[in-house]
């Protein structure tokens, strides 16, 4: 039984990626740091927190003792660096906190692994925000960098401490250069996430409007779950590379909306420009979404659109869920959580 130890149990990608694991037949050991309160939900709602081959284990990135003995503790066959502070506009409040966890952070996982065993197999979660200001579309392996936030540029260290252990130690450490990727799993502080809840309390009038930043940003958009079985198929290659996991379409974040409100039953109608700009049903004309300034970041990245062909020859790697599919799952989920929870209140 091939054993994996998955950092960032508890974000989204622990939780599909642990499934898919487990799913596979292996024993997963899932780090999580410690919480003045738990938050293993997305554990529970994929069924995997009472698994038999599922174990808990206390870890933080940032300690390096706490790497090291979690590898020790678990001697894993495969570890898969998922832990991050991942939200981009957070980067530029808190930027050393960043860089403490996702970029120090990734170095000392390589960094235990070069002491406790360098046959464990590593797989590090780097971000497409690495390519930052657009260069050229579709990006690809070997698209130049230029991260436009803290965490792009934490992430791009962490890629490069990949490129640089195996090269120098020979470690079998791979870095997966993934666009953004979402579900009903997300965050609810993730664009995508804010809209479809949004769009569902809206639907069951539990709340009368939206506000968000950027809306002409594009992002190429993809389904979490399809995701976690690239970072898998990684450490199965015959050799550690770098790969893009990409869709290879880009929406707007507009667009994204109007699919999500639709989905929801209510057909959106854009008037205004710039913070003006306002999103309002066709039918009531009631105004629904709105700009606020402080939801736009300091520096951002216009456009993401990746080009997955690498992954596709070499692990075989397709994505099928559309975006469309994406806005529907993700709004359809959160009108049932948001009923059930109404039915709980009274
Ligand atoms: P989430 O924000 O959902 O999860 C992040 C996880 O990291 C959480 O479990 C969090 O724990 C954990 N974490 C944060 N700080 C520490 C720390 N100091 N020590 C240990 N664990 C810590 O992110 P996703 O699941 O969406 O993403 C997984 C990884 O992939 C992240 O590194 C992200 O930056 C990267 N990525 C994500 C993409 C996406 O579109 N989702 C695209 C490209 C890269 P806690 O619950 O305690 O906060
Ligand atoms: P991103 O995702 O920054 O691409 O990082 P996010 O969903 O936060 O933003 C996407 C785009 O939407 C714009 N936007 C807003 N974003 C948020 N969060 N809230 C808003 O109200 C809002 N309005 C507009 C943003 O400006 C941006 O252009 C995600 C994370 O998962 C990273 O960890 C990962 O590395 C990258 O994707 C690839």
């Amino acid at each position: 039984m091939k054993r994996a130890f998955v950092t960032g149990i508890t974000g989204q990608d622990g939780a599909y990626l642990t499934k898919h694991l487990l799913d596979k037949g292996y024993r997963v050991f899932g780090g999580h740091r410690r919480t003045s309160t738990q938050n293993f939900w997305r554990l529970v709602e994929l069924k995997v927190a009472d698994h038999e081959n599922f174990s808990l284990i206390e870890h933080d990135l940032t300690d390096p003792g706490s790497n090291i003995r979690a590898l020790t503790a678990t001697e894993p066959d495969e570890i898969y660096n998922l832990a991050g502070q991942s939200h981009v506009g957070v980067s530029f409040k808190e930027p050393t906190l960043t860089a403490q966890i996702s970029a120090v952070g990734a170095l000392q996982v390589l960094e235990a692994v070069h002491t406790v065993n360098p046959k464990i197999r590593v797989y590090q979660a780097s971000s497409s925000e690495m390519f930052g200001k657009v260069q050229s579309t579709p990006q690809t392996e070997e698209t130049f960098f230029y991260p436009r936030s803290p965490y792009g540029v934490a992430k791009l260290f962490g890629h490069w401490s990949v490129v640089n252990y195996r090269e120098s130690y020979g470690i079998f450490a791979s870095s997966g250069i993934l666009f953004n990727h979402e579900s009903p799993l997300r965050g609810p502080e993730f664009v995508t996430r804010k809209i479809s809840i949004g769009a569902a309390r809206i639907r069951l009038g539990l709340q009368s409007s939206l506000t968000l930043g950027n809306l002409d940003a594009k992002r190429d958009w993809g389904f979490a779950g399809e995701f976690v079985d690239g970072m898998w198929r990684m450490l199965q290659a015959d050799e550690p590379d770098t790969f893009v996991l990409a869709t290879g379409v880009a929406t707007t974040v507009r667009d994204f909306a109007t699919q999500s409100f639709a989905a929801a039953g209510i057909d959106l109608e854009w008037i205004g420009t710039g913070d003006n700009e306002v999103g309002r049903c066709s039918e009531t004309k009631r105004h629904l979404i709105h700009i606020d300034p402080a939801f736009r970041r300091p520096s951002e990245v216009d456009l993401l659109l990746g080009n997955p062909a690498k992954a596709r020859r070499i692990l075989d790697w397709k994505p099928t869920t559309t975006v469309v599919q994406l806005s529907q799952m993700m709004v359809a989920a959160d009108l049932a959580r948001e009923k059930a929870q109404a039915q709980l209140a009274h």
